[in-house]
């Protein structure tokens, strides 16, 4: 079953099918996209829901009135396609008030601006349904030294997470908060660069509980992590609120590829364990299509993002259903790391001469694990010869 449907969860940013290719070097190669016509065509792909950032929707200066139509176009189509809007968020990076960062900028006026742009979109966000909002601070950072003093832009961070979190548990609002890292790009260095650093930040905050990630496979990729990792520990924290999926080929520029190009066997595993690992959220794909389409490569990297990931997920549950790859799987011992390593408690891990004293370091270092088999029915999976 390739084909999706709303049941598979799948969402695309407004400024993903949108962007318009304009890098560093070159101007836009293609014309702006109107959101309701996003709406349609990716209800129609077989998307559930578009996502947005308060100027992808609204641009940037609109007056109230065009404010509130533009809201009630998006809402009408939203409405005839049966699209939801599962997460929003906000843009605190384009306008040159933000070339020193949003809530953590050194401006105090800039920080201030940064919470009310925000607040302004949250309530829209929840006016259509959404129950996530993510925060990319992709201008928070600094290209030198002593610009930004981290332990006290740190300070200011987690005081816009406090505010932010007063604000949607006193208007009662079912959202919660979800941080996306990234290690550079824009700024030359980014704060809470990876996975890790935004797991604990998030413990230090009044609201741990409103507060998650939004990891995205290409920003922890291009620090040379571990994608699938990442997903797994932040999975174990209870704290993947939300995920931005695409491509990426290893540490280089924020590629941004359609999901499925890049590292193939990172998203093998990535797909593995969100399908097998517990993940009810939507499947976000925030990605670019490449800057040499027109409109039709557009519509069709956006299929395939969501074929791709449908191809992934069947090639993942074929692997764990065979009887081949369970036996490796007891060969490799993961039946073991599974049980606890000292549930008879200390006392007797202390008293048990089996443990250390009689324990056959030699005999235990002489045995193979039998990744390397594991591993090629793995690979065989993924390239469809199992
Ligand atoms: C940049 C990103 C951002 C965030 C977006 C949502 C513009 O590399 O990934 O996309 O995902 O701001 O918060
Ligand atoms: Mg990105
Ligand atoms: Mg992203």
């Amino acid at each position: 079953r390739l084909t999706p449907t709303p049941a598979d969860k799948f969402s695309f940013g407004l400024w993903t099918v949108g962007w318009q290719g304009r890098d560093p070097f070159g101007d836009a190669t293609r014309p702006p996209l109107d959101p309701v016509e996003v709406v349609g065509r990716l209800a129609e792909l077989g998307a559930y829901g578009v996502t947005f950032h308060d100027d992808d929707l609204i641009p940037f200066g609109a007056s109230e009135a065009e404010r509130a139509a533009m809201i009630s176009r998006f809402r009408a189509a939203l409405d005839a396609h049966s699209l939801e809007v599962p997460m929003a968020t906000t843009n605190l990076f384009t306008h040159p008030v933000f070339k020193d960062g949003a809530f953590t900028a050194n401006d105090r006026d800039v920080r201030r601006y940064a919470l009310r742009k925000t607040i302004r979109n949250i309530d829209l966000a929840v006016e259509l349904g959404a129950s996530v909002y993510v925060a990319w601070g992709g201008r928070e950072g600094a290209e030198s030294g002593a610009a930004k003093d981290v332990r006290v832009a740190l300070d200011r961070l987690a005081e816009a997470f406090d505010l932010l979190g007063q604000y949607v548990t006193e208007q009662r609002y079912p959202i919660r908060f979800a941080i996306e890292p990234k290690p550079n790009e824009p700024r030359g260095d980014i704060l809470l660069p990876t996975i890790g650093h935004a797991l604990a930040f998030i413990g230090e905050l009044e609201y741990p509980e409103l507060v998650g990630v939004n990891p995205e496979v290409g920003h922890e990729q291009m620090a040379g992590l571990n994608f699938a990792h990442g997903i797994a520990q932040a999975l174990w924290h209870d704290k993947l609120f939300h995920i931005d999926l695409n491509g990426q080929n290893g540490p280089r520029f924020d590629q941004d590829l359609r999901f499925g190009g890049g590292d193939l066997r990172q998203a093998f595993w990535l797909v593995d364990v969100l399908e097998h690992g517990g993940y009810q959220g939507p499947r976000h794909f925030d990605f670019k299509p490449a800057r040499t389409e027109n409109a039709a490569g557009v519509w069709e990297a956006a299929a395939a993002c969501m074929r791709n990931y449908l191809i992934l997920a069947e090639r993942a549950r074929a692997f764990r259903a065979d009887e081949q790859v369970r036996q490796a799987l007891r060969d490799s011992r993961l039946d073991e790391l599974a049980k606890p390593t000292a549930a008879d408690g200390l006392a007797a891990l202390l008293a048990d001469r089996s443990s250390f004293e009689d324990f056959d370091v030699e005999a235990a270092g002489e045995r193979g694990m039998a990744f390397e088999r594991l591993d090629q029915l793995a690979l065989e999976h993924l390239l469809g010869t199992r």
